[in-house]
Parts: structure tokens; sequence; C-alpha cells
């Protein structure tokens, strides 16, 4: 075999196992990325101390493997505030699994990586979520995150993702518990944003994904889709960036699981965040100037 297809077919191998060289597990229910260090950590359950030790809210991203499958994405029509246009049920599968962060980054979080405050932060709110920053911002933050860590990648969750996490195999307006009181932070219950983790975790162990900020997500906002899709990513062009969850800021019906909302990505505001997806693969895999 020559050494050139000997290359060739080890890449072939790597794309379809990215893995292969990687101390690194895929099936491990937590992933732990260490700021400071850029190492990642995979574990099989969560650290006994994590609401606790206000590190994972500050130096470390606990994040937790969702399951690649299929739901119904948008809302029942007799859901209660459902909007008329936007919403409209169609079926999403979503073919890789991926680890969400558990928490929304927070402010602390933020500093670690871009070695400054975020407007409007102050010592004693490192362990809330990180607000004023642009869609923008989040992609500086995510750039300079993946220049430490190694073997995996992290990005903004798409919005697809984002549902299917929130929902976690629910289909009711909240998840959870389906109260919206127990599950999250929004007007009716504060009026500023709360430390991260402090109401009950979703069934799939993510806490705030309805209010305390809304999040970011990667996808340009625009109409659903009326088939089934496939690992969607939103529209193909836009004005605005999805944004997803409500807010301490908000009202019941924007903390809806199936709820939509879009931002300029050039500006922040003082009630929308956001929250990481990293998954496997190798940075090469990802970028096709590394395949011959
Ligand atoms: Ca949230
Ligand atoms: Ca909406």
């Amino acid at each position: 075999m020559s050494k050139h297809i000997f290359i060739q077919i080890l890449f072939v191998a790597l794309s379809f196992y990215p893995n292969l060289f990687s101390n690194e597990s895929i099936s491990e229910l937590y992933a732990i990325i260490d700021l400071p260090g850029g190492k990642i950590d995979y574990m099989s359950n969560a650290p006994v101390d994590l609401l606790k030790n206000d590190i994972y809210r500050t130096d470390k991203i606990v994040l937790r493997r969702i399951p690649s499958g299929r739901f119904t994405m948008g809302s029942l029509a007799s859901e209660e505030r459902r909007p008329l246009i936007d919403e409209t049920r169609h079926e999403v599968t979503i073919t890789q699994d991926y680890y969400l962060g558990i928490f929304e980054i927070t402010q602390g979080q933020w500093r670690q990586v871009m070695g400054d405050k975020p407007m409007g932060t102050e010592e004693e709110t490192k362990t809330r979520p990180v607000v004023n920053v642009t869609w923008d911002d989040c992609q500086d933050f995510i750039a300079k995150l993946n220049d430490k860590i190694k073997g995996s990648i992290v990005r903004l969750p798409t919005e697809a993702e984002w549902e299917y996490a929130c929902r976690a195999g629910t289909n009711s307006t909240f998840s959870g518990t389906g109260i919206l009181m127990d599950m999250g932070w929004y007007k009716q219950n504060c009026n500023s944003t709360q430390v991260v983790g402090m109401k009950k975790p979703n069934d799939w162990g993510l806490y705030d994904m309805h209010g305390n900020v809304l999040e970011w997500c990667s996808d340009w906002y625009g109409a659903y889709p009326l088939e089934r899709v496939v690992d969607p990513k939103g529209a193909a062009t836009g004005t605005d960036r999805v944004e997803r969850g409500g807010s301490w800021y908000t009202l019941s019906r924007f903390c809806r699981s199936a709820d939509r909302n879009m931002h300029d990505p050039s500006t922040g505001s003082h009630h929308l965040g956001a929250r990481l997806v990293l998954t496997n693969q190798m940075k090469y895999a990802a970028n096709k100037a590394y395949f011959w």
C-alpha cells in the first residue's frame, strides 16, 4: 500500500470514528471543561458537589450528553398563549449526540475565557449568567475557547438542538415538572438575573432552560419548514439570530419550550446570554481544507 493511499484511508476512518486516536470517551454522560487549563474530563455521573461548589459556575463548564433522536418541534394548537405564526409543528431528527451546558454561561466563565469584564459585570455576580453580549461577542468567546481545548469543539446550539434539549422528551408547555414557577426565573418571581442552577433541572439535567436569561442560538431566524427535517440549521440568511427560553424580564409565555424570539446579532441585551454545545469532532474534521 502506498503511503498516500494509507493516509487517505486513515482520514476516511477518522471521519467516521473521530475518536479513533483520542482517549476521550464520547459515551460518558457528563463533560467538564476546565477553563484555566482547557482540559476536558468525561464522567458518568455529575460531581457530587455540583450545585454547592461555585467552581462549576466560574472556572469549569459542566455539560450533559444529549442523545440523538427525533422530536416534534413547535407547539400544539391547544397550547395556551401560543402565537399564530411561527411555531408550526414539524418532525426533527437530530442525528448526533452532543453535550449541552447544564447552566447558562456565567459572568465568571466569560471572564475566564475573555480576560475582561463583560459590560455591567461586578464581582458578586460572577455566578449569574453573562448578559449584554452580542451574538458576535459569543463567536469571539467560542473561538478563544476552541483555541484552548483539544480534540473537541464548542459552539452555540442550533435552535432545534436547543428545543430538543429543553423539552427532554416532553411536549408540554414547560418541561420538567411542567410548572414554570419550579423550573425558571421570570417576571413574576424575580426582578434581575439569578445565580444559575437554583431552580429545578429538566428531565435531562439542564437548568434554567426556562427563564433567567434568553439564550442565543446559532440560527438565523426564519419560518419553520413544513416537512420532516434532519439536523436543521435555520434560515440560510436573515437579519436576526434566534434567542430562546424567555428570561427574568419576560412574561411566562415567552418562557415556553416552543417560544421563538429573535435579536439583532450585533447588539446585546440585559436579559440575553448564551449556553454552549460541545461536540467531539476533531477540529480538522470540521475543516475540509485538511482533507486530500
Ligand atoms: Ca435561560
Ligand atoms: Ca415568540
